[in-house]
């Protein structure tokens, strides 16, 4: 009887499998049983090889990650660093119905176009270490390649103490980004001590065997190096070995970046003082899981770009790494105080951002001690330094110009309390007195401007003129747009701008730059780019006073896309609005949380930003949240 019950079992799960797979395979679509199991989220790993171990080190750090959640499956697919093979891998992925892809693509331009085809299918994208063209992603999370080059500069000219010397690049994957970039900010440092002689040994791999054959090679001509700076770890391995069997380790220091820990690791040499230092490179594979479930549950506050610190590590200093690696992430929901120096109310982009601020606060169970400087530098540095005196937890600014900082933030620094910048940035003499950097890509939103023009308003057998309306003088969003603009603007011939004048983000001033130069010149203006929407405004009631019809006579392009932004691209007076995104509370509140239960914090979380033009305006205007 029992055996007749377990064969019409086995028969019927046959025939139930039978009639899955031809469900499959008349919907074309893969029957998900196979991969998914009981996982609530498959997620779909597209590694661009396995070989280097910093690659093995971020998948186990996923995988690590991973393991911490119960609805989740991971699925990966080693490239071996073929641009070819890592398309299919990703095809694959996508067949098994993953629910996201992470990738670190092999090549930034030639992986581009897949990964825009699969975000812009539906399918969440995180691109990891080597970023990939344009924007077209959900979320890239990796290191600051150039911050780890000029930091392994800075240490090569510690080591070399003032003196002249010579040092050698070993460096290997010459053509990836992430070498060029490293590269760049290395020799950013060094090029500017006439003393230090460069000399490059560049390898195709950065395998620790191919270091070891390429400086054992070099015998007879190492007596006059003094410093080797490794582009990875492994090639600073194999340096090191191969000097240390020419008896020569103790003539030569070696600056390796990666930093990885374990025994016999780079961490490990450094505290043996084999090498002499190492930049640590952080993998980013935690942070990857955790914004991925941020993104499937459609949680908010998730970034565009998270900017990975990187550090140095010494003798001095290697233990105390070691112990912050280990540091256990402590958040027991008490309440954290933040004074927060705000800017001033000069637009509404300002009005947003402290609405999102102070909701955000409430969210995320903050005390905010808020003041507002009314633009005025030096009631912020007042605000700050009763902050201090007040001893809140963390202490927020949004500076109203980038320099003139140093030293209220060496008091907050000297009081231990540290400081996130919100916003806008800071330029500082010394390193290191701000923590973390939450806000948008001030260069890419000018870019952006410069490009929609060039895109959509054709010179047609003249030159366009320009008239450049400007954030307030030094602020880094003024200095930052300009730039962002004229860069592409170089690159686009039939424009020049004729008229740039600083606005300071209000209404007010942006009419009245549009009467003064009506008053002065003869309307001759093509096109108005404007550094935020309430200028842009002011210029168009300036405008329509003097009988010039904004939109159609003169073009104008503005940056905020605020809701009267999209108000007036519907009236056909804006052409275009370059978003940036003043809803910071959401990510702010949560590094805080993040940063005071003991979480290292990104060097910046850049926002997620889009361009928009009269062709979407009335159908996202209402959608819009400022
Ligand atoms: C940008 C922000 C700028 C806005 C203006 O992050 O600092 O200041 O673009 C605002 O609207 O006044």
């Amino acid at each position: 009887m029992r055996r007749n019950i377990i064969q019409a079992v086995c028969v019927m799960g046959a025939l139930l499998l039978l009639f899955a797979v031809c469900i499959s395979a008349c919907t074309g679509k893969r029957y998900r049983v196979d991969y998914r199991d009981e996982a609530e989220y498959v997620i779909g790993v597209s590694q661009a090889n396995m070989r280097e171990a910093w690659r093995l080190a971020l998948i186990q750090e996923i995988e690590e990650e991973a393991a911490k959640y119960q609805n989740i499956r991971i699925i990966t697919t080693d490239a071996t660093a073929d641009v070819e093979k890592q398309k299919q891998d990703v095809e694959k992925l996508l067949q098994f119905g993953i629910d996201l892809l992470i990738i670190s693509p092999c090549d930034t331009s030639k992986l581009t176009e897949k990964v825009e085809e699969v975000y812009q299918g539906g399918t969440p994208v995180i691109v990891m270490d080597r970023g990939v063209e344009g924007f077209e992603y959900s979320l890239f999370i990796g290191p600051d390649n150039d911050m780890i080059g000029r930091q392994a500069g800075e240490t090569v000219m510690e080591l070399l103490n003032g003196k002249a010397g010579t040092v050698l690049k070993l460096c290997g994957n010459i053509h990836s980004i992430q070498s060029q970039e490293r590269i760049q900010g290395f020799d950013s440092i060094v090029e500017k001590e006439p003393r230090i002689t460069l000399r490059a040994q560049y390898m195709d791999t950065e395998l620790k065997d191919t270091a070891y054959d390429v400086v054992t090679a070099m015998d007879g001509t190492l007596e006059e190096i003094d410093v080797i700076f490794a582009s990875s770890d492994y090639v600073a391995q194999g340096a090191y070995e191969a000097l240390e069997d020419m008896g020569m380790e103790k003539s030569i220091k070696i600056v390796g970046s990666e930093g990885f820990t374990g025994e016999g690791e780079s961490v490990d040499m450094v505290l043996q003082g084999k090498i002499a230092a190492t930049i640590s490179c952080p993998t980013g594979g935690k942070e990857a899981i955790q914004y991925a479930m941020n993104i499937l549950k459609q949680e908010n506050g998730v970034p565009k770009q998270v900017i990975l610190r990187s550090h140095i590590i010494t003798k001095e200093n290697a233990s105390e790494y070691l112990a912050g690696q280990e540091t256990e992430i402590v958040d027991n929901g008490q309440t954290i105080t933040v004074g927060y120096s705000q800017v001033g109310q000069e637009s509404q982009w300002r009005a947003a951002n402290t609405y999102s601020i102070q909701e955000a606060a409430k969210e995320f169970n903050i005390q905010l001690l808020f003041d507002d400087a009314n633009q005025s530098q030096e009631r912020q540095i007042a605000a700050i330094r009763r902050f201090i005196q007040e001893q809140v937890d963390v202490i927020v600014v949004s500076p109203v110009i980038e320099t003139g900082w140093d030293e209220v933030l060496k008091e907050a620094r000297a009081a231990g309390i540290p400081v996130v910048m919100s916003d806008r940035k800071v330029t500082t003499k010394e390193k290191d007195l701000t923590t973390i950097y939450i806000g948008a890509d001030f260069l890419e939103e000018g870019r952006r401007a410069m490009r929609w023009i060039c895109d959509n308003i054709v010179p047609e057998g003249k030159t366009l003129n320009i008239l450049e309306l400007k954030g307030n003088k030094g602020a880094s969003p003024t200095e930052e747009r300009g730039k962002g603009f004229a860069e592409v603007l170089e690159e686009c011939p039939g424009y020049q701008i004729v008229y740039s004048e600083y606005g300071n983000f209000t209404y007010e001033e942006g009419r009245e730059i549009i009467d003064v130069y009506i008053q002065e010149h003869a309307w001759d203006i093509d096109i108005i780019y404007s550094h935020n929407d309430d200028m842009a405004l002011g210029a168009i009631e300036a405008l329509e006073a003097h009988g010039i019809s904004p939109g159609t006579d003169v073009k104008i392009v503005s940056v905020d896309a605020t809701k009267d932004a999209f108000r007036a691209m519907v009236e056909g007076k804006l052409n275009c609005a370059v978003e940036c995104n003043p809803l910071l509370g959401a990510p702010l509140m949560k590094a805080i949380r993040d940063m005071v239960a003991g979480k290292e914090m990104p060097v910046r979380i850049i926002t997620e930003e889009k361009v928009y033009d009269q062709s979407v305006a009335e159908e996202l205007m209402n959608q819009r949240m400022y």
